[in-house]
């Protein structure tokens, strides 16, 4: 399932950008194409400053023009750059200015507010230097371009002083290539279902989280993750790490401050229906606020809660009551949510569990349903959501005071474990309603159409084999379109809804 998603990832980009050939590492030997903002020119050049560093015969070359502060360059790439197995870049630069900083920026293409960045400054001038920028905590996004900006706030003047050169952008390891994860797919199947374990994470070896099932949020957010909360988040060992079996995410006070972890699979396993069980021990110290929780996948484009929220565990003030809640966008903050008291929440561990359906939500204490709600497709719970576990520290959310005398305390996870359905409901690929000529469809060059030939096509769904709603979208035109890479291979259900009624359409999906 990760393979496939990281597989569609790379097509996905590699069509959109259409652009092959610009991928790290850039050495200027071939043709690169650099934008540039606010005064900057970019061009490739002879190396006019051959040395050891940088014997070779290419090399990029920025001019800062006159009376400009924030002059800089920057490359598309033809992929999204790969910080699940490396941690930093080098680059090499040279300046005939002491002290010259070089901004160096990634971002998504598409949309800019995806970015992070690092600024270094040189410790040599008039002659090459490899400078080394630390990425180890970029936030696991997806990013596909570079942005190089020198000196930023300081006035060029178009002269030789302000010109700059750059070589071999390479992105790389710094501790050499990171051992893949130990497969983790070893719960069990519940007995008398039709459910099978897709992902799960036992935290069995002790040390560090697998990459390739977790990422980190870092810092205190905005406004305390938006609830003024206490602590900050950190991907430091003392934080979280695994150990005797179990994820230990631990919130430490050191002097007036406080330090705990948030782990998310974002971009590394998403997922629509299932159930989702999971062993948890509780903390007990008054003031904590351990949550492990679903969010939309989509939150970078439609913002929360458009974007949807389903709590799992979530326990606030009363240290025997766990909270299961549904948050979604309706005039606002919509949500629902029920509790559920047992005494041995931070003494034992207990089971939680999630019942996803295309129609409710159900919350379960070791298997016993203490909150259910009815979904519908006004509600974004049809579409793929991710992980989330985090310990929390105070807030304005009802986690209430910290302990004066609190020193630290754990949330303990034994497993995670996400299991969906294999049978499921396949729908009829006959037309439901409606006439069947309303509808024609074709496929070129990788793109569906689904055209009607009467009034216009209100929403389009896409269903897998099992009956697993993957997409809904408003269409509010006679032609409707998927393209290929946008669903896995295979066999899929095509249902179109208007005026002319419903119609549904079996294709076999090939890119
Ligand atoms: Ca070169
Ligand atoms: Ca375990």
């Amino acid at each position: 399932m990760k393979i496939l998603i990281s597989l569609s990832y790379f097509l996905l980009f590699g069509i959109i950008n259409n652009v092959s050939s610009q991928n790290l590492p850039i050495d200027f030997e071939t043709t690169t194409s650099w934008s540039v903002f606010a005064g900057a020119s970019f061009s490739t050049v002879s190396n006019p400053y051959f040395d050891s560093e940088n014997p070779s015969s290419k090399v990029g070359r920025m001019i800062k023009g006159a009376g400009q502060n924030w002059a800089g360059a920057y490359l598309t790439l033809g992929s999204s750059m790969d910080f699940l197995n490396n941690d930093a870049f080098s680059i090499k630069v040279h300046s005939s200015k002491l002290n010259t900083k070089l901004l160096l920026k990634v971002e998504n293409s598409s949309n800019s507010t995806i970015n992070y960045e690092k600024e270094v400054t040189m410790t040599k001038y008039n002659e090459w230097e490899t400078l080394t920028f630390d990425f180890s905590q970029i936030p696991y996004e997806n990013y596909d371009r570079i942005v190089l900006i020198f000196d930023i706030g300081v006035t060029g003047n178009g002269s030789s002083s302000f010109t700059y050169y750059v070589d071999d952008i390479t992105l790389y390891s710094l501790n050499g290539p990171t051992e893949p994860c130990d497969s983790n797919l070893t719960g069990n199947v519940p007995s008398g279902s039709n459910y099978v374990l897709v992902w799960a994470d036992e935290f069995t070896e002790d040390g560090e989280l697998c990459y390739e099932n977790w990422t980190y949020d870092l810092g205190t957010g905005s406004q305390g993750w938006g609830n003024f909360e206490a602590q900050s988040y950190t991907n430091s060992s003392d934080n979280v790490r695994k150990e005797n079996g179990m994820l230990k995410i631990t919130a430490i006070k050191s002097g007036n401050s406080y330090t705990s972890a948030r782990i998310k699979t974002k971009n590394l396993f998403d997922f629509t229906y299932g159930r989702i069980e999971i062993s948890a021990k509780l903390p007990s110290t008054a003031g904590t606020w351990p949550a492990v929780w679903l969010l939309g996948s989509n939150i970078n484009e439609v913002s929360w809660p458009q974007c949807g929220e389903i709590d799992i565990i979530e326990q606030f003030s009363n240290k025997q009551e766990n909270i299961s809640t549904a948050h979604w966008y309706s005039d606002g903050n919509a949500q629902y949510g029920l509790s559920v008291n047992n005494s041995t929440l931070t003494s034992s561990f207990n089971t939680f569990r999630l019942d996803w359906t295309p129609t409710s939500l159900k919350a379960y204490l070791n298997d016993s349903q203490y909150w259910v709600m009815s979904t519908n497709n006004t509600m974004p719970f049809f579409d793929n959501f991710f992980l989330i576990a985090n310990l929390a520290l105070g807030g304005n959310k009802g986690a209430g005071n910290i302990d004066p005398n609190f020193t630290e305390d754990s949330l303990e996870i034994d497993y995670i474990r996400v299991y969906q359905n294999s049978t499921g409901t396949v729908l009829s690929s006959e037309i439901i309603s409606g006439n069947k000529n309303i509808i024609s469809y074709y496929n070129s060059n990788g793109e569906w159409f689904f055209i009607s030939t009467f009034d216009e096509i209100n929403y389009i769904s896409i269903y897998d084999i099992s009956g697993k709603l993957i997409k809904k979208s408003n269409v509010e035109g006679k032609i409707a379109k998927i393209n290929s890479n946008n669903i896995q291979n295979g066999l899929h259900f095509i249902q179109l809804s208007g005026n002319f009624g419903i119609q549904t359409i079996k294709i076999l999906n090939k890119y």
